[in-house]
């Protein structure tokens, strides 16, 4: 089955999602999604998570990054995204990075240099935090927010600091691909924002080992494409939740899958499966038939609905 990732090529995250893809040195189908709201042929599939990546594979539909590359490295298990066989610790090491580090990262590269993006960018992020536009705030807090980077990259150097290729050892895993994404994204804003890479020559050459990983092998698909597959394929989830959930639910429960922060408008459908790491639920509209929408668990709030 095709695996079609659902992505713009400006996204960071997506980017960890197609360095993912080439670290697997798998083949994936492009479907090209804007980069803000509306996106109509996205959430017809995914039952209104808009956030960027998707992966899909037929009618079954992986939302966020750290569901993605549990799905690969469970369907795709060689090359490994755990080189050194501590699966743990590059979770960790990823939670940290897509969490406080992108975010100190990202309001950096906002704060510098704001104007390389239209004002319709602006509002649809701010709704996404639920926040109103403020782009004086944005500069104020660049200075902030460019010292928990820095002091974050004092971390990611001492990593670094007995001469090893990748974060992970010799081989390139989840860590590299989860810390390197918002240190890519810097460049979108050009000197203003990479300039506090300059001190780090360690972390520098690094990133241009990531980068040698590659996207795997792309072709082009389209929305169209992608709703077809969708909807002439049947999901292959097998249904199964833990009896002993804390919610108390069961399969095919009415629910709510709603992401902790940013993005919060709830997925709700008939729950499959829930376990410790991952909830999928089945959602059904005319578009494209009955399709199963996956999540981690951590990160979001599974409730009744
Ligand atoms: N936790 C999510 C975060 C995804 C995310 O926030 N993506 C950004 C783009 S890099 C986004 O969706 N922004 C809003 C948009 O693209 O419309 C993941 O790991 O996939």
């Amino acid at each position: 089955m095709e695996l079609l990732l659902h992505h713009y090529w400006g996204s960071n995250y997506a980017e960890k999602a197609r360095l993912i893809l080439g670290l697997k040195g798998l083949t994936w189908g492009s479907v090209i999604i804007p980069d803000i709201m509306p996106k109509p042929d996205l959430v017809v599939l995914t039952g209104g998570y808009s956030k960027t990546p998707v992966l899909q594979i037929g009618a079954d539909i992986y939302c966020d990054t750290k569901r993605i590359a549990d799905e690969l490295e469970t369907r795709f298990p060689q090359p490994t995204l755990y080189p050194d066989g501590a699966t743990g610790i590059g979770r960790v090491v990823q939670y940290w990075a897509d969490g406080a580090f992108t975010l100190a990262g990202g309001r950096y590269l906002m704060g510098r240099s704001h104007e390389r993006w239209p004002a319709e960018f602006h509002a649809d992020r701010a709704a996404l935090w639920g926040v109103p536009v403020d782009l004086d705030r944005m500069v104020r807090s660049a200075e902030r927010y460019r010292q928990q980077l820095a002091a974050y990259l004092e971390w990611i150097a001492m990593m670094l600091a007995d001469g090893r290729r990748f974060l992970h050892g010799e081989k390139p895993g989840l860590a590299d691909v989860s810390v390197s994404h918002i240190l890519w994204f810097l460049e979108t804003g050009g000197e203003k924002a990479t300039d506090i890479l300059i001190p780090f020559a360690s972390i520098r050459e690094w990133l241009a080992r990531v980068r040698t990983i590659g996207h795997g092998t792309m072709r082009e698909s389209s929305a169209a494409q992608a709703i077809a597959i969708a909807r002439a394929a049947t999901p292959q989830t097998v249904a199964a939740v833990d009896p002993a959930n804390v919610e108390g639910l069961a399969i095919g429960n009415t629910v709510s899958v709603r992401a902790e922060i940013a993005g919060r408008d709830p997925v709700i459908g008939s729950l499959l499966l829930l376990s410790g790491q991952h909830v999928a639920v089945a959602i059904e509209n005319e578009t494209v038939g009955r399709v199963v929408v996956h999540f981690p668990r951590v990160g979001y709030v599974v409730g009744c609905a």
